[in-house]
């Protein structure tokens, strides 16, 4: 049985295969992406038993989908299959300063999953529920049952995951209201300044002082940890970026193996950065992670003075 429940929309996503505009692109490569089962995937490879939770389509897409997430170690017991709707579909003009992305997701079936899905899982025998903003833009039944899994679940992990894209109005309120009921939350500063207007850890803080663990994420400078009237700040490994999609799942995914495991709040900041590396060096969406014994060396390496 699953001890980490990762629930959100995956779906087949398009990189071109060859340069030029993206107009005139012919050929593009399919991969899998979406934030929680990236989460999912990522903590299987530490070693943790996870699980995803979604729907998709009756479609080659769906299937290659639930193939690739199983194929990571994941359990997909929690997936349906949603006959009379699509599976989402995005593109990703990949590169190392950004990727604009381009969604077909409406209507899809992981944007019709409701308060029902708590019927088919077993959502209180999970030590951990892992959710995202994204969710809560997809539908108002996915934010209904995003709600619902605050409620429900022991522990839950919420990574802000702003994605403007999915979003007409009511960003800011709405994603503050759903972190605000979580116990463990992640966002970026960015992320934070263009929701919030506020960028520096301490204050983002202050417009998040509900939950009992917040992380900040300051891309290539580092991570502040927020608990228990603490803050600790740990400083990014610096690598050369591929293209950035998928960090902050593989962030979130390593920080939680750790905090699962009872680390230090500095290895557990640490062990985020080293799986945040996995996924910033790939145009993949799911991180290809470092060497189990990279890892393990570098979660206690001092930077250099
Ligand atoms: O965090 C990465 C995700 O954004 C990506 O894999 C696709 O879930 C996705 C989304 O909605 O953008």
């Amino acid at each position: 049985r699953p001890e980490v429940l990762c629930v959100g929309e995956s779906m087949a996503v398009f990189v071109p295969g060859e340069d030029g505009p993206a107009d005139a692109v012919t050929t593009w490569v399919r991969g899998v992406g979406g934030a929680e089962s990236n989460v999912a995937c990522a903590l299987a490879g530490l070693g943790v038993r996870a699980g995803w939770v979604s729907a998709v389509g009756d479609d080659p897409f769906g299937r290659a989908v639930v193939a690739a997430v199983a194929g990571a170690g994941v359990d997909v017991s929690g997936v349906a299959v949603d006959p009379t709707r699509p599976t989402g579909v995005y593109i990703k003009e990949a590169s190392a300063t950004g990727s604009p992305v381009r969604y077909y997701r409406f209507g899809s079936a992981a944007s019709d999953m409701g308060p029902e899905v708590l019927d088919r899982v077993d959502v209180a025998a999970a030590r951990l529920v892992h959710l995202s903003g994204i969710t809560a833009a997809l539908s108002p039944r996915c934010r209904a049952l995003s709600e619902l899994l605050l409620d429900r679940a022991a522990l839950v992990s919420f990574d802000v995951n702003h994605r403007p894209a999915l979003w007409t109005s009511g960003a800011g309120e709405t994603l503050r209201g759903l972190a605000a009921r979580a116990d463990i939350v992640f966002v970026g500063s960015d992320e934070a300044e263009a929701l919030w207007g506020v960028s520096d850890p301490a204050s983002v803080r202050d417009v998040l002082p509900e939950p009992a663990v917040l992380v900040v994420k300051q891309g290539p400078i580092g991570a502040t940890l927020f608990e228990g009237g603490e803050m600790v700040f740990e400083p990014a490994l610096r690598v050369d970026v591929v293209e950035p999609v998928g960090a902050g799942d593989a962030f979130a995914a390593g920080f939680l193996a750790a905090t699962l495991a009872g680390q230090s709040p500095r290895r557990r900041l640490r062990a985020g950065h080293l799986q945040a590396v996995g996924a910033l060096r790939t145009h993949h969406d799911v991180a290809i992670p470092l060497p189990r014994d990279v890892v393990a060396t570098l979660l206690d390496a001092d930077p250099q003075t």
